[in-house]
C-alpha cells in the first residue's frame, strides 16, 4: 500500500478488498489513477469498480467472416482458491440442476395466490436489503411517516411517474402502508431507472405534506466483487438460444457451419463440454397471429424431432442442456417447467432438460439461465435501454436481484408460493437470450452472456425495427470465466 500513500491518497476498505481479488491489483490501481484527471483524495470502491468494468468491456463486433472468428473477448475473472470440478476429470459431464420449478408448481392463479406471491417477493428481497449496511435500522412505512428525522424504509414500487418539473415520484408500499417518495429533479436519483414492482430501500426525510424526500436509493444488488470459482480442467461451455427450428427464417446454413465447427479438431471446439440452450429452441405453433404462413414445419412434434436430429449430429462429448422459452411447448407463464416427457423422449441421452429459469452447476460453476422474455418489459420501462443493449438490461436485473420485476406487462408470471424469479444465489455466469442479440460482459465478478439466435430477421422484427445478430456463439472458459464470441 506504499504505492498508494506515496500519492497522498487513501483507499476505502471495500476498494482494498476489491483490489486484492484482482489478478493484478497494482496494475488495476495504476490504470485507475491514469483514468483520473487528478489524484483523488479517497479512492472509493465505486470509482475503482467503474474503472475496471470499463477496461473489461467487450470489444465491438466485427462483420461476418468466412471462417468463424473471435469477435469479442472478455478478460478472465481472477480465480479464487475454491477450486471445483474434481468429478469432470474422469471425462463424464458434471451437470446439476440446483433450482427450477419443474414438478414444484403449486399455484392455481387465485387471488390468494397473488397476495402470497407478492408477500414472498417483498419478504425475500426486503431481507436482502436489510443486509445492506446503508439500510441498518429500517422502519415500517407507518412509523417512518411520523418521524421528523432521517428515515430508512423498504418498499415495493406501486407506481412511478415524472412530474412536470422533472421530479420523479415513486409510490412505495410495504405490508401495511404506502408513501409517496420524491426523487428530486436536481439529484442523480431522478435518473435512476425505477420500475414497477421492484423492491428497494430509500433513505430520506418526510416533509410536512407527508412526502418522503429521498437522499439515497438502495437496491439489493450483487456483492461488490466476487472471484470466479474456476475448474481444474479447461473445459468450456457454449451458449445458444432462439434456434426457432421450423421457421422459414431458421438459418440452416449457419447451423451447418456451427455444427461442423463443433465437431472439428480445433483447440477451442474440442474443449467445449457443455452447450446451454436458453429457450425458443423451436418456433412453435400458434405463438403469434398468422404464424402458419412463416413455418416450414407446421407440426410441433415435427419441429422438436428436427431439433433432436440436429442435436444428435453434434459431437458426443457435448452435454446439451435445453430450457424452454416463450415459443416452446410448455406453459407460457414463468417460471416455466422443463419439457414434457412426450418431447424429452425424442432426444438422445446426452440432453438434460431444465426449467426456465434454472440455476445449474456445471462442474461446480453456477450458471443462471433465463430465456429473457422480461426484457420486453424492461426495454419499454427503462429509458436508454434497447434491444441492442441486452447486457445493460441484464445488469439491471442483477441490481434488482430479479429476473422479471415488472408484473402485468408482456411477461406472464405464475403466482407461485415462492418467487422463483428472484435471483437468490449469486451465479458465476448469467445467461439470457430472447432479444436475438449477442454480447458478453462482466458485472461485479459475474460473467454475463446474451446468446445469439439462429434465425434471420423475421417480418415482425423488421416492422418493429429489431435488427438481430444471428449465428454467434458465446463461449466461456469454466476455469477462468474468460468469454469469447465466435461468429459463423
Ligand atoms: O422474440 C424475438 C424478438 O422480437 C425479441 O427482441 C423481442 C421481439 N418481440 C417478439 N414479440 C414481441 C412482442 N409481442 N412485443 C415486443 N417485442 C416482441 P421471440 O420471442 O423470438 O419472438
Ligand atoms: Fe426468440
Ligand atoms: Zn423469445
Amino acid at each position: 500500500m506504499a504505492f498508494v500513500s506515496e500519492r497522498g491518497t487513501l483507499l476505502e476498505p471495500g476498494a482494498i478488498e476489491f483490489l486484492l481479488v484482482q489478478r493484478d491489483p497494482i496494475g488495476e490501481l495504476e490504470g485507475f489513477f491514469r483514468s483520473c484527471p487528478e489524484t483523488p483524495f479517497v479512492v472509493t470502491l465505486e470509482a475503482i469498480r467503474r474503472s475496471t468494468e470499463i477496461a473489461q468491456r467487450a470489444v465491438a463486433r466485427i462483420p461476418s467472416a468466412a471462417e468463424p472468428r473471435v469477435v469479442a473477448d472478455v478478460q478472465p475473472i481472477p480465480a479464487s482458491f475454491r477450486r471445483l470440478g474434481e468429478k469432470a476429470e474422469d471425462g463424464h459431464p458434471d451437470i446439476r440442476i440446483l433450482r427450477d420449478i419443474t414438478g414444484r408448481s403449486t399455484c392455481e392463479g387465485t387471488l390468494d395466490d397473488f397476495t402470497r406471491y407478492f408477500r414472498n417477493r417483498f419478504k425475500v428481497l426486503g431481507d436482502m436489503l436489510r443486509q445492506r449496511r446503508e439500510l441498518g435500522g429500517t422502519q415500517d412505512i407507518a412509523k417512518a411517516r411520523r418521524s421528523t428525522r432521517e428515515v430508512r424504509i423498504i418498499g415495493m414500487v406501486a407506481d412511478v411517474r415524472t412530474t412536470k418539473n422533472g421530479h420523479r415520484i415513486i409510490e412505495l408500499e410495504d405490508d401495511a402502508d404506502r408513501i409517496p417518495v420524491l426523487l428530486p429533479a436536481d439529484s442523480v436519483l431522478a435518473s435512476e431507472p425505477v420500475v414497477s414492482d421492484e423492491v428497494l430501500g430509500i433513505i430520506g426525510t418526510v416533509n410536512a405534506k407527508g412526502l418522503l424526500i429521498a437522499s439515497s436509493l438502495v437496491r439489493p444488488d450483487l456483492p461488490t466483487a466476487k472471484a470466479f470459482p474456476g475448474t481444474r480442467g479447461h473445459g468450456r461451455v457454449a451458449f445458444m438460444s432462439d434456434i426457432h427450428v421450423g421457421s422459414r427464417t431458421f438459418l440452416e446454413d449457419k447451423w451447418a457451419k456451427v455444427s461442423d465447427w463443433l465437431g472439428k479438431d480445433d483447440e477451442v471446439a474440442r474443449s467445449i463440454r457443455y452447450l446451454v440452450v436458453s429457450g425458443d429452441v423451436v418456433d412453435g405453433i400458434g405463438v403469434y397471429p398468422r404464424q402458419d404462413e412463416e413455418l416450414t414445419i407446421d407440426d410441433i412434434y415435427g419441429q422438436y424431432e428436427a431439433l433432436a436430429r440436429m442435436i444428435g449430429a453434434l459431437p458426443d462429448r457435448l452435454a446439451v442442456i435445453l430450457l424452454p422459452g416463450n415459443h416452446d411447448a410448455v406453459r407460457p407463464a414463468e417460471p416455466q417447467p422443463s419439457f414434457p416427457n412426450s418431447i424429452q423422449k425424442l432426444f438422445d441421452s446426452n440432453v438434460t432438460f431444465a426449467g426456465n429459469p434454472s440455476l445449474l452447476a456445471l462442474e461446480g460453476v453456477r450458471v443462471l439461465a433465463y430465456h429473457g422474455k422480461s426484457m420486453d418489459d424492461l426495454v419499454s420501462s427503462i429509458p436508454g435501454l434497447s434491444y441492442r443493449k441486452p447486457l445493460e438490461g441484464m445488469k439491471a436485473m442483477l441490481r434488482m436481484r430479479h429476473l422479471a420485476p415488472i408484473y402485468g406487462g408482456k411477461t406472464p408470471i405464475a403466482p407461485e408460493a415462492e418467487d422463483h424469479l428472484i435471483i437468490n444465489e449469486v451465479p458465476d455466469i448469467f445467461v439470457t437470450g430472447h432479444v436475438h442479440a449477442v454480447g458478453v460482459d462482466q458485472y461485479r465478478g459475474v460473467v454475463i452472456v446474451n446468446s445469439s439466435t439462429w434465425q434471420a430477421q423475421t417480418p415482425y422484427q423488421k416492422m418493429r425495427n429489431i435488427d438481430p445478430t444471428p449465428a454467434c456463439l458465446p463461449i466461456v472458459d469454466l476455469a477462468t470465466g474468460q468469454a469469447v464470441i465466435r461468429e459463423f
